[in-house]
C-alpha cells in the first residue's frame, strides 16, 4: 500500500489547528496533528512544500524508514517546526497502521499496560479564592488530579491562568499579548494557594502546578521546599527548559516532583535530565516530540534511568494528538499522568473522536487506528485566524525566561 497524497488541512474552531491527511491508494487515511501553536503556518508550508511532495509513492508499512528518511534526510535536523512536521507524518502512518490491521494503536506498541489513563485538569481563578473554588468544580466532575494556578495579585494579567470555567486557551488572535510577572508576589502567593486547596479539600486529589519557566534556578528550589507540605505531584516547568543542568540545584533543595519538557522536540533536549535523574516525569508529548516513533525510544531511554513520562495536553494540541497521547500513555511502561484541557464543542465537531472521560480517567477507545476524524465541512467553517502566545516581561519591562 502506498501513498498516494497528503492534503495539509488548517481550521480555526475557535483556535488553530493544521492537521496532515494521509491517503493511500488503497483508499484509507490517517490523520496527524500538525500544530504548533502560534507557528502554525511555518509547520504547514514545510509539509505542503518539503514533506508531502517527498512522500508521494512510498510503502506506509515503513514507519521507521520514512522517520529515518524525513529526519536525517533533511540535513536539518531537529528544531520545534521540523519535528511538528516529522510527528504529523509519523502519527498518520500509525493511524493507518492500525486502520489497516483493524486494531487500535495502543494495541500496535505492544497492549495495554493500564485499563484507562490518569489526567489531569487545569483549575484556574483571577484570585485565590476563585482558583479553590474552581478545583471544586473539577472534583465534582470526578477528576482526581488538578493543576491549579491563579491571578497574582496586584499584577493585571499572568501566563497560564484560565478564563472561564473548563476551558483554556493560552493564545490571542492578532498582535502578541505581553504579560507582566513578578517573581517576589508569586513564591509568596503559591504556596497559600495549595495551603488553601489542602485544607479545603483534603489529601486525596493530586495537585499540580506549572511555573512556566518563569524562575532562577534558587528561586525554583525555594519555591519547591514551600510547597513540600502540601504534596504536590509535581511543579512544571521551573525554569527556562533550554537550562538542564539547572535542576541539579533544584533538586539539591527540594523532593518536590520535577516535570518539564513541553517544549522538547527530541531526545538530546533531554539527555542530560534522564541520565542524572534530575527530574521525575518528561513532559514530551506525540505531536511537538518526532510522533510514536521518536516518543517510544525517548521513554525507552527515560524508563531505564526511572524517569516517567507525563505528556503535555493543552488545547492547542488538537483532538487527534490527542489520542495518539492516549493511545500511547495506555501502552508505555513508566507512565505518569497526562494533561487533558476540554476542547470546545466546535473543535470536537471537527474531530470526531472515541476517547471518552470517566472517574477521572481517559481510555482511547478500540476503534483501528487512533480513532479520530475530520469533518471537512465543518473545518471550512473556520477560516485561519493569526493568534500568537504571549510575551512575557517583568514589571520594568525586563524580558526574562533565561
Ligand atoms: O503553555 O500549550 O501545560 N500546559 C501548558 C500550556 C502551554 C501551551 C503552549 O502552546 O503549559 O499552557
Ligand atoms: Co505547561
Amino acid at each position: 500500500m502506498k501513498i498516494l497524497d497528503g492534503e495539509v488541512l488548517v481550521t480555526c474552531p475557535g483556535r488553530n489547528f493544521v492537521t496532515l491527511r494521509l491517503r493511500t491508494d488503497e483508499g484509507v487515511y490517517g490523520l496527524g496533528d500538525a500544530t504548533l501553536n502560534g507557528r502554525e503556518l511555518a509547520v504547514a508550508s514545510y509539509l505542503r512544500d518539503h514533506v508531502v511532495p517527498c512522500l508521494i509513492g512510498r510503502s506506509v508499512d515503513q514507519i521507521e524508514d520514512i522517520w529515518q528518511y524525513l529526519y536525517r534526510g533533511a540535513y536539518w535536523r531537529r528544531g520545534p517546526v521540523t519535528m511538528t512536521a516529522i510527528s504529523a507524518v509519523d502519527t498518520a502512518l500509525w493511524d493507518i497502521k492500525g486502520k489497516v490491521l483493524g486494531r487500535p494503536v495502543y494495541d500496535l506498541l505492544g497492549g495495554a499496560s493500564r485499563t484507562s489513563v490518569l489526567v489531569y485538569g487545569h483549575a484556574s481563578g483571577d484570585n485565590i479564592g476563585e482558583a479553590v473554588d474552581e478545583v471544586g468544580r473539577y472534583l465534582d466532575l470526578g477528576y482526581r488530579a488538578v493543576r491549579v494556578q491563579a491571578g497574582i495579585e496586584g499584577l493585571p494579567n499572568s501566563y497560564g491562568v484560565g478564563r472561564g470555567h473548563l476551558f483554556y486557551e493560552p493564545a490571542e488572535r492578532g498582535r502578541p499579548p505581553e504579560t507582566v510577572f513578578a517573581t517576589g508576589p508569586y513564591l509568596r502567593q503559591v504556596p497559600m494557594l495549595f495551603e488553601r486547596v489542602r485544607n479545603e479539600y483534603g489529601e486525596s486529589v493530586e495537585l499540580l502546578h506549572d511555573a512556566h519557566h518563569r524562575l532562577t534556578p534558587i528561586e525554583a528550589g525555594r519555591l519547591g521546599k514551600d510547597l513540600e507540605p502540601h504534596r504536590l505531584f509535581w511543579l512544571e516547568d521551573p525554569v527556562a527548559a533550554d537550562n538542564q543542568q539547572a535542576f541539579r540545584l533544584i533538586r539539591e533543595h527540594t523532593t518536590t516532583p520535577l516535570a518539564v519538557g513541553e517544549v522538547f522536540n527530541t531526545v538530546h533536549d533531554a539527555t542530560t535530565l534522564i541520565q542524572n535523574q534530575w527530574i521525575d516525569y518528561l513532559r514530551m508529548t506525540v505531536v511537538h516530540g518526532g510522533g510514536i516513533t521518536h516518543l517510544r525510544k525517548v521513554a525507552a531511554i527515560a524508563e531505564l534511568n526511572f524517569v516517567r513520562m507525563g505528556s503535555h495536553g493543552a488545547t492547542d494540541l488538537s483532538p487527534v494528538a490527542m489520542a495518539a497521547a492516549l493511545h500511547f500513555d495506555m501502552w508505555v511502561p513508566n507512565f505518569g499522568i497526562q494533561e487533558y484541557m476540554r476542547h470546545t464543542d466546535e473543535t470536537d465537531a471537527v474531530f470526531p473522536h472515541g476517547y471518552r472521560f470517566a472517574d477521572g480517567y481517559l481510555h482511547p477507545g478500540d476503534r483501528p487506528g487512533l480513532g479520530v476524524d475530520y469533518d471537512d465541512v465543518l473545518a471550512a467553517k473556520y477560516p485561519y485566524e493569526p493568534a500568537f502566545l504571549p510575551v512575557n516581561r517583568l514589571v520594568d519591562g525586563t524580558m526574562f525566561n533565561w
